[in-house]
């Protein structure tokens, strides 16, 4: 599936897109722990200008981009000093991943605003490690076909599926049966519809297991971040929906599993640390050092599964309902759920209004059967009116 035997021993000259966010800051840890294997070439963040600064004065790149513009100036001045390229806006962004030093792309943007990108990557041939899993969610399709046509592997960084790609390591052509998605449940797994009702944002970022930026930590308390994850799978995997299991396993130690057409199951296991998925992307196929500890058995005693509550976190099954009917559908689920999850954080409506909204959506948006770059674009826009419309 996968060949990067060319750049095993060289340094790999990485552009980080979402170098101020959580996966962002935890692939330049990686960076540095392996300063002889990994250098970060490029970096891009939306908005937190303070941060790139700090980053690019420890890390040197060759370029720094801030999405927004208006930051430009401040960022401009601050490194006025080194010999590091200073631009701005998104266009420099998709223009910046195809610098022909680059030999892979790390998408770890949030939102649909990882799409451009990554397409811009690809085209040029550029390795995607990725993160940005909205990416697949809204354009699986496009972005599968395109990968393909440049021949360019797409390494998986969220932890669930970088189980399952290393499950399949030496597979080869072995059938995959079917794929458990393992999820950590959230932190209301247990909660009562009641208490679901009232629950505050505050207490929706406050994860189990995993440290891990805001849109994906209301993601996981709703289950969206879960049926974000089975389309992403569908698409890197080549599986079909059916053939996706999702299992709630609320102490993250398995961190997904494969089963094949003999009925055996590979399991890939490990801390939640995201760390370690994305420092095998940046080292693939080869295995680097990392302080992480191993699970310790004893300790645990007992690692335990159950069925996901569909009832109570409806936006399971609108992800499954999406990928079946397919065009621009997952598109729309996603706008309406971006739109839905900053409203929640901005404390303009409740918990389970993310899912009517999102429900509304689904159901008001014109569909679009074999849409086009700019159509998801525009269908973005349009969801995303339907949905403040809902509101206003
Ligand atoms: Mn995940």
């Amino acid at each position: 599936m996968v060949q990067l035997s060319n750049m095993e021993k060289k340094k790999r000259k990485i552009a980080i897109l979402g170098s101020t966010g959580s996966i962002g800051t935890q692939a330049l840890d990686v960076i540095s722990r392996h300063a002889d294997r990994f250098e970060a070439y490029v970096l891009v963040a939306n908005n937190s200008v303070e941060l790139l600064i700090k980053q690019a004065r420890e890390m040197m790149p060759e370029v720094v981009v801030i999405g927004n513009k208006d930051k430009y100036n401040q960022l401009k001045e601050a490194l006025a000093d080194l010999p590091i390229k200073v631009w701005c806006g998104v266009e420099a962004i998709e223009e910046v991943v195809r610098d022909e030093n680059i030999d892979l792309v790390l998408t770890a943007m949030v939102g649909i605003s990882g799409l451009k990108p990554t397409v811009s990557a690809i085209k040029a041939g550029k390795a995607i490690a990725l993160a940005n899993k909205e990416t697949l969610v809204v354009a699986g399709e496009l972005i599968a076909t395109l990968a393909l046509k440049h021949r360019v592997p797409i390494l998986p960084v969220d932890s669930e599926h970088s189980a399952i790609f290393q499950c399949l390591n030496g597979e080869g052509n072995n059938r995959i049966d079917k794929i458990l998605l393992t999820a950590s449940g959230g932190p209301f797994r247990n909660f009562t519809a009641e208490q679901l009702a009232n629950v505050t944002k505050k207490e929706a970022l406050n994860h189990p297991n995993w440290d891990m930026g805001m849109k994906v930590t209301i993601d996981s308390s709703t289950l969206m971040n879960k049926g974000f994850e089975m389309i992403e799978a569908k698409w890197l995997f080549d599986v079909e929906p059916s053939q996706i299991e999702v299992l709630i396993h609320p102490q993250s130690i398995i961190h997904s599993m494969v089963q094949f057409n003999d009925n055996t199951i590979m399991a890939q296991l490990g801390q939640p640390d995201m760390r370690a998925p994305i420092q095998y992307a940046f080292s693939y196929p080869e295995r680097l050092k990392l302080d992480m500890e191993p699970v310790d058995f004893i300790k645990l005693s007992q690692l335990t599964f159950e069925a996901p509550d569909r009832i109570k976190f409806p936006n399971l099954n609108f992800a499954y309902e999406a990928i079946e009917k397919g065009g621009n559908m997952p598109c729309i689920l996603n706008a309406a759920n971006e739109v839905a999850v900053s409203l929640f954080l901005e404390d303009r409506i409740g918990f389970y209004e993310m899912s009517r909204l999102i429900e509304k959506a689904m159901d008001k948006s014109a569909f679009i059967k074999e849409p086009t770059l700019s159509d998801y674009i525009q269908c973005d826009k349009e969801t995303r009116e339907i949905i403040y419309s809902l509101v206003n």
